[in-house]
């Protein structure tokens, strides 16, 4: 025991470092597509710290085990045509890229086009290339023939965010009409701005449309009919699922035992405190700042109440420090006000958000006004067997069963109290906080994992690919 000191640390940070090194590989991927369902409203925005961007190198993993056929091996020699509209570590693209990789393990052919690049050499797009090389996939311009080429002669040809319809008309001109047909149409964006004719006239033309959760489906059928008077193609919803790398590290006891005591001792938060933690790019749509308010109004509860809890600590993961914007400013003024500094720490902008879901206690996701599109993190917490204290609003209100999973709260001011209340039942009722944590890891094992997507996406690129054929069949006879 006497050794503990001495071997254990050291011994530790080496295991640390391993682990870290695997998670940056395996949950960059994960991280980023988050973002982007983090940001229905800004999809374009990058989360990315400069950093430990660098996994281009990365081997591929090799899956040793044997594992059941995907439900995508009807793909396979079928060619596939993939349009982002960047190429970047936001989640959009990182989300795209994990269904070209699906593809291409079924033995599908796909081609990728970005539509919109810097002018100047970027090492991220160039990182991000070479992994699609590697695997296979190729990569092509987005102008000219070579585009026109594969857009004919492709079997489906996926569309992602509504921005990527811009490509449309400048490039394939004449032969768009030949195109639309085996159109899918992949959206992840809930704003206004995005409801443009620029970007989406073509909708009613292609063959499906396919978006993350019945709610942001809604909102598009309705948006398209009343602003523009469009009508929206058969529309699929395709709830995301949890990558295998994620799973395997939430399934790893060993790892979150260390990754929990990593975290912890660098916010010095002890072992027996109770964290919530919320993990989201820092911006008033994300609510940390009504968090922050519902927290401090849980602490005065169990103040006042005389409540025996264990120490309370909230975390907020995806501060941008160096941007020291208005509203990081007011966060931080906030809690100097209420001092509760020791209370409260921020945690910049990071890849690997695996440490911070092992470290918690309380996964609370408080996107405002109409939520997420689809929040992946919320799926990612749940995965880590984390209660999840979420808006009723987007695709949370899909994932989290209130009562049973976590617990919904309005958004708004009118959340503040009622997350306030709920966070105080979840400090005080252990059993039951633990209970919900086992119950959202069982519902993400029965709909949210990787192969659970797939099973989607399988089932509306079947019918794409039926609508496209008898499409033909009734243009060429
Ligand atoms: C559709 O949008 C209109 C105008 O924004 C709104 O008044 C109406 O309640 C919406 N309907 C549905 C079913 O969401
Ligand atoms: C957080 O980000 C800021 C600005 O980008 C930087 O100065 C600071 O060192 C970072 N903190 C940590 C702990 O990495
Ligand atoms: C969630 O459950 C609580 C307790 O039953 C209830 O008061 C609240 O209205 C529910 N919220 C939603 C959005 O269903
Ligand atoms: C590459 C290609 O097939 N381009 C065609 C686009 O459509 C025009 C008009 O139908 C054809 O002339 C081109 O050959």
């Amino acid at each position: 025991m006497a050794k503990h000191s001495v071997g254990w640390p050291l011994l530790q940070k080496r295991w640390l470092l391993g682990l870290l090194i695997m998670l940056s590989i395996s949950t960059v991927i994960a991280f980023f597509i988050r973002s982007a369902f983090d940001s229905c409203d800004r999809h374009l925005e990058e989360v990315a710290q400069g950093s430990a961007r660098s996994s281009g190198n990365a081997p591929v993993p090799v899956n040793t085990k044997a594992t059941p056929p995907s439900p995508l091996s009807f793909m396979r020699s079928k060619r596939v045509l993939l349009v982002s509209h960047e190429l970047s570590l936001s989640g959009g693209p990182l989300l795209l890229m994990e269904l070209a990789f699906l593809l291409r393990s079924v033995g599908a052919g796909v081609s990728w086009i970005t539509i919109q690049k810097p002018l100047q050499t970027d090492g991220v797009i160039y990182n991000l290339e070479e992994k699609m090389l590697v695997r296979g996939v190729q990569v092509i311009s987005a102008k000219g023939q070579e585009a026109i080429d594969a857009s004919l002669k492709a079997d489906l040809v996926v569309l992602n965010t509504a921005v990527a319809g811009k490509w449309l008309d400048p490039v394939l001109k004449e032969n768009l009409s030949r195109v639309l047909p085996k159109v899918l149409w992949w959206i992840h964006e809930m704003r206004g701005h995005y409801f443009k004719l620029d970007f989406v006239k073509h909708l009613p033309l292609v063959a499906g449309a396919m978006i993350d959760s019945h709610v942001t489906a809604d909102y598009w059928k309705n948006r398209t009919q009343v602003r523009l008077g469009i009508k929206m193609p058969e529309t699929y919803v395709v709830h995301l699922g949890n990558s295998k790398e994620l799973m395997e590290v939430a399934e790893d006891s060993v790892a979150n035992r260390v990754l929990r005591e990593h975290i912890r001792e660098s916010l010095q938060v002890r072992d027996e405190d109770l964290l919530f933690g919320i993990i989201n790019s820092v911006s008033r749509g994300k609510g940390q700042d009504l968090f922050l308010r519902s927290f401090y109004e849980a602490l005065q509860l169990i103040q006042d109440k005389k409540l025996q809890v264990p120490s309370v600590h909230a975390v907020i993961v995806g501060s941008d420090m160096g941007a020291q914007t208005k509203f990081e400013t007011e966060l931080r003024s906030y809690v100097m006000q209420k001092k509760i500094q020791h209370r409260v720490h921020f945690v910049n902008k990071t890849l690997t958000v695996a440490p911070y879901l092992a470290a918690i206690d309380v996964l609370v996701q408080n996107s405002q006004a109409r939520g997420e599109c689809f929040g992946r993190i919320t799926i990612e917490a749940m995965a880590f067997q984390l209660p999840v204290l979420g808006t009723a609003a987007g695709g949370t209100a899909e994932i989290v069963v209130n009562g049973t999973t976590g617990m919904l709260h309005p958004v708004g001011k009118e959340g503040v109290p009622a997350l306030a209340k709920n966070m105080v039942k979840l400090a005080t009722q252990v059993e039951r906080r633990l209970t919900m944590g086992k119950r959202g890891y069982e519902r993400v094992k029965e709909r949210f994992l990787e192969h659970h997507m797939a099973h989607r996406i399988a089932f509306v690129l079947k019918d794409i690919l039926r609508k496209s054929k008898d499409y033909q069949h009734r243009h060429t006879t």
